[in-house]
């Protein structure tokens, strides 16, 4: 990590380091005697020191520059994302490479700063700077294209992905993620749900050849920057050093797994009793096909299976949008107007002019949610092909959280105008998300009557099988990829050792994958390379929110039953972290709206005590763990 503090100086660098210049003063004098040591000092002086003013102005026209190409490369993105095509494409592809040589040249140039002492805000520019990126190209001109082409190629390759079943009755007729998600959400046919699993998983095995390369020349890009490869590069970014940053993430999963094995558990046997004892072991991992959802990461769509018996049902927001016909921008302006009970501002006018809510038929699209500020300013947008459930109307929330976020630090300087860290930017939306409470859906005339507390089991079962089975898989993607990117797993074993760590984190498995598969690239954030720890510790840190923010709002029931809606005390909170963007290291931030630096999982603890008591009692005799 970048410590001003933490550098020490001999006397005849305190005074220069006073005067706000440094240059390397010693060497530059060496072999010289006297009279001739202080001229060739005085010469060093003026010809190699940098001063203070230098790195402002250094930092100043980066920040112009990058902001300049940043709001080129979200238009070439944008296009890129919203109208799939071989040019396209290519422009994203350019548009990115330019970007990334642009920022790797400013960040190798900012090295010549190393020593100087800084005021906090040019030294912690200076240090974005450097750990910034999150694909670095190599300086060779040919392979920084091939990179940055070899990932827009892999984005649309998922994002034009289809599953055409070859059954006579089905030919020619093609399924999109969109299509096969709602079928794997609704259906209970064991045989078609592993059809459209193994259907999906086909469009990632072209991928497996460009993935490797693209490892190959990512890394060789990270270690021009410095970094030992390109998972480093990406530890490298929360204020701490990168090994100590992958302790951190262990600790946090230390802390919650007892609760996911807890739900693991129970969702195996309820499966069991549904599926059969063929189809789902007693003590062994969960079919990775059954659990409604493609990755098996949160498992909301089969709570039907696993509702808690006797008790009183969750509330069904499916039902009731479906009941009410929403459309999806209406489901949009609820959202909208839960941030404005907070005391945020409306979406601007182009927002609902350039969002993307609905899948156009004429044209391919990446459909995995997105949020935008294309001009690192005022012009916001999301991208999603908005289903109907309740579950998209919770995701609308989280896309709309980066839009606030990204408007509450737009008057900052360019380098501030991110997150504190990634996790919080996941965060936000998630924590509103938390306060669409029974109690919030008849304020907002969405229900009639607020179910009584006292069966709440049923509520916290379907909030748990959202947030708590996404913990392990929001761990998992990235303890892979750490390993791909440092060489510890090999290409030869790229599938292999994804299950292995499917197997270890979640509990989960599939038959028959072999290494022509490559399974990790049906997912979108590794065919797309975007990190993915981000989630898992916005899973930890949108309790966290949750917490404080219910406290400011004066709430006293038990956290599930806190809506945060219309407290101006809770919204004065959210936006005296989100302000701060990233001018600060983010315990600071986290200290702005939670008290506490630390991020902790008490919070999500606490708010699943009853469930987690309630699962003890139900697993009690059954098998835990596989
Ligand atoms: O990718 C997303 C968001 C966009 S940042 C929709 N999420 C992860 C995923 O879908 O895998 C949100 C939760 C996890
Ligand atoms: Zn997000």
């Amino acid at each position: 990590m970048h410590t001003l503090s933490a550098r020490t100086y001999g006397p005849q660098f305190l005074i220069i380091a006073w005067l706000g210049v440094e240059c390397n003063f010693e060497s530059a004098a060496r072999g010289y005697n006297g009279g001739m040591r202080l001229i060739a000092a005085l010469f060093a002086f003026s010809a190699f020191c940098q001063t203070v003013e230098e790195a402002r102005r250094f930092v100043e026209n980066a920040e112009a520059d990058l902001l300049k190409q940043s709001n080129y490369l979200n238009r070439a993105q944008w296009l890129q994302s919203t109208y799939i095509n071989p040019d396209s494409e290519m422009q994203a592809a350019l548009a990115n490479e330019r970007f990334i040589d642009a920022a790797k040249t400013y960040a190798k140039a900012a090295t010549k700063f190393d020593k100087l002492k800084l005021p906090q805000d040019v030294g912690r520019k200076l240090h974005l700077l450097k750990i910034g990126l999150t694909l670095a190209t190599p300086s060779n001109k040919a392979e920084a294209t091939e990179l940055t082409q070899l990932v827009a190629k892999m984005e649309s390759t998922y994002g034009s992905g289809k599953y055409c079943r070859d059954a006579p009755a089905d030919k020619g007729k093609c399924l999109d993620l969109t299509a096969i998600s709602s079928l794997q959400a609704t259906s209970r046919d064991p045989k078609e749900l592993l059809d459209l699993w193994q259907g999906w998983h086909k469009i990632a095995r072209p991928m497996k050849t460009d993935y490797q390369r693209f490892v190959e020349l990512g890394n060789k890009g990270a270690r021009e920057l410095g970094f030992k490869d390109m998972g480093a590069m990406w530890r490298s970014k929360y204020d701490m050093p990168p090994d100590a940053f992958a302790k951190e993430v262990d600790r946090l999963w230390e802390q919650v797994r007892p609760l996911y094995v807890k739900l693991h558990a129970y969702a195996r046997w309820k499966l069991r009793e549904r599926y059969g004892a063929d189809a789902v072991p007693a003590n062994g991992p969960l079919p990775a096909h059954l659990l409604g959802n493609m990755w098996a990461q949160s498992w909301d769509n089969v709570y039907d299976l696993l509702e808690p018996k006797g008790m009183p049902k969750a509330f069904d927001l499916t039902g009731i949008l479906k009941t009410r016909k929403f459309d999806e921008k209406e489901m949009v302006r609820y959202a909208d107007r839960f941030f404005q009970s907070l005391g945020f501002q409306e979406m601007p006018p182009t927002f609902w002019e350039r969002s993307l809510f609905v899948k156009p038929q004429d044209r391919e699209v990446v459909c995995h949610a997105s949020a935008w500020d294309v001009d690192n300013d005022e012009d916001l947008r999301i991208k999603m092909c908005i289903q109907i459930t309740g579950e998209e109307f919770a995701v609308i929330h989280h896309e709309l959280g980066h839009n606030i976020y990204q408007r509450a630090y737009r008057k900052l300087p360019f380098f501030f105008r991110d997150s504190a860290n990634d996790g919080f930017h996941e965060a936000v939306g998630d924590t509103i998300a938390l306060s669409i409470t029974p109690e919030y859906l008849v304020q907002v005339g969405l229900l009639d009557k607020a179910t009584d507390p006292s069966g709440d089991i049923g509520l916290l079962m379907k909030q748990a099988l959202a947030k708590v089975s996404f913990l392990p898989f929001g761990l998992m993607i990235d303890q892979w990829r750490w390993k791909v990117y440092s060489g510890e797993i090999a290409p030869a074993n790229y599938n292999a050792k994804w299950w292995e760590l499917r197997r270890k984190y979640q509990g989960v498995e599939a038959s028959g994958r072999g290494e022509t598969d490559f399974d990790p690239a049906a997912k979108y954030h590794v065919a797309a390379n975007v990190p993915y720890t981000r989630y898992f510790l916005a899973h930890i840190l949108q309790f966290q929110f949750h917490r404080a923010l219910s406290d400011a709002a004066g709430c006293k029931t038990p956290l599930h039953r806190c809506s945060i809606y219309n407290s101006k005390e809770a919204g004065k909170k959210l936006n005296d972290m989100l302000s701060m963007g990233l001018s600060r290291p983010w315990p600071d931030a986290l200290q702005a709206i939670t008290g506490k630096r630390e991020m902790d999982a008490t919070a999500i603890k606490d708010y699943f005590a009853p469930l987690e008591k309630w699962l003890d009692e139900q697993n009690k005799g059954k098998p835990v763990g596989w």
